[in-house]
């Protein structure tokens, strides 16, 4: 892999692959639509706004492989998602295509799915039950990692990321928390496995309290190595402090589906 171009330079993940990818990657083009506050000499970076396909195909010349964190990382206003998530998600995987790139990583969520209550086991093939605005732009960014894949023949991971960090924050986490190192474990599936077309991976470390099966990551090699139960005390001292929320509670999406609920309060 010669060229990776990281989107997402100056967010919360990127930030911290920008101190794990170097070590893997020797030749990195990272972009964000701002410049990170700690970018290092020697770093290269092409600041651009991924709404303006322009802009995205300067960002695409001369790269080999995307890994796809930009755009806006939790729910937003319909315009901030459309522009950020939706057009901005088009636009890379356009870009892909007509430079020539040859894999993408697309940061997925686990909120493309976050309808499914916490008492069902689910794989990658079931169908999507986005919880939020946010949710419904990272099931699209699924939809057409599937459509250049096969269309146009490139080589889709989908990674339906969890809750990323170095512990889980709460009881929700302990079934989804993904530890850094286990996300480098995946986007190196993504970009190195020579049987890769188009895969969905969940996005989550050894947590004996998942919610999702996840033996399509496994079939690839991955052998995640965070154990979220080593640190159930702490998440479980974290949860007493937060108020109970009768529907997301219930629901893999927590906080996403709860937020402007209201299907209970309308006659139908
Ligand atoms: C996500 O997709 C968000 O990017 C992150 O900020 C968290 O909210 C995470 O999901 C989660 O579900 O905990």
């Amino acid at each position: 892999m010669s060229k990776i171009l990281v989107t997402g330079a100056a967010g919360g993940i990127g930030t911290r692959m920008r101190q794990m990818l170097p070590a893997i990657y020797s030749d990195i083009r990272w972009s964000d639509i701002r410049k990170p506050d700690d970018l290092k000499a020697g770093e290269e970076f092409v600041q651009a706004d991924l709404a303006q396909l322009d802009q995205v195909e300067a960002l695409c010349k001369g790269v080999d492989a995307i890994v796809h964190f930009g755009g806006f990382s939790v729910e937003g206003s319909w315009e901030t998602i459309l522009a950020a998530n939706i057009i901005g998600c088009r636009n890379m995987y356009e870009a892909a295509y007509r430079a020539g790139v040859k894999r993408v990583v697309f940061a997925s969520s686990n909120h493309a799915v976050g309808f499914y209550p916490r008492s069902q086991k689910i794989g990658v093939d079931v169908t999507v039950r986005p919880d939020s605005r946010y949710g419904v732009s990272k099931a699209f960014g699924e939809a057409m990692g599937a459509l250049y894949a096969d269309k146009h023949g490139l080589r889709v991971t989908c990674l339906r990321i969890g809750n990323f960090g170095d512990a889980p924050l709460d009881v929700r986490r302990l079934s989804i928390w993904l530890m850094p190192d286990d996300l480098v474990q995946l986007i190196r599936i993504g970009l190195e496995h020579p049987d890769i077309h188009y895969e969905i991976f969940y996005g989550m470390s050894d947590n004996a309290a998942a919610w999702w099966d996840n033996s399509n990551a496994k079939k690839f090699g991955y052998k995640p190595t965070g154990r979220a139960e080593d640190f159930r005390a702490h998440a479980e001292a974290e949860q007493a402090r937060i108020a109970a929320d009768p529907v997301g509670d219930l629901l893999q999406g927590g906080t996403y589906p709860s937020d402007e609920y209201d299907a209970d309060k309308r006659d139908r």
